[in-house]
């Protein structure tokens, strides 16, 4: 099935200029990327878009890490598209990340670890949404 998924480069990245590195890895997988923008969280913003993980210890600091600096959105699709990405980031924390994935090459550590991917489809349409308008989306 052809999806959509929404992946965030985090700002632990963009300052590193890995942004390209890091696009070019999902573009070389064979995802392809219909809308793609930089912008800058506000508090606010980045807790509206973590709002699900607001009960946990770390949302105070996760939220604070997404709005220290620029961050890079893009709209992914393709084929099975949430998966593969998904595959592609490799593990949460990078410790435990495999080989060849983007957080095991880039991520510092669990917090900053360089790359968001939605996990469903339900989660997919939501986030998308938040960061992006029909319009801004090409293919
Ligand atoms: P993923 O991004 O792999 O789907 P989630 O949804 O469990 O992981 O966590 C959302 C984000 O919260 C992670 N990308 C990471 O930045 C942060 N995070 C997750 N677990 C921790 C933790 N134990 N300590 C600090 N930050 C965390």
């Amino acid at each position: 099935m052809i999806q959509r998924t929404l992946c965030l480069v985090k700002p632990d990245a963009v300052k590193r200029n890995l942004a390209g590195a890091i696009l070019d890895m999902i573009q070389k997988s064979g995802l392809k990327i219909v809308a793609l923008k930089m912008l800058h969280l506000s508090v606010p913003q980045a807790e509206g878009f973590y709002a699900v993980h607001k009960e946990r210890p770390f949302f105070g600091s996760l939220t604070a890490y997404m709005s220290s600096g620029p961050i890079v959105a893009a709209v992914l699709e393709g084929e099975d598209a949430i998966a593969r990405y998904r595959t592609l980031m490799g593990a949460t924390n990078p410790a435990n990340a495999d080989a060849g994935t983007i957080r095991k090459l880039y991520a510092e550590n669990v917090e900053a670890n360089s790359v968001h991917g939605s996990d469903a489809p339900e989660t997919a349409a939501v986030e998308i949404a938040y960061f992006f308008h029909t319009l801004e989306m090409v293919g």
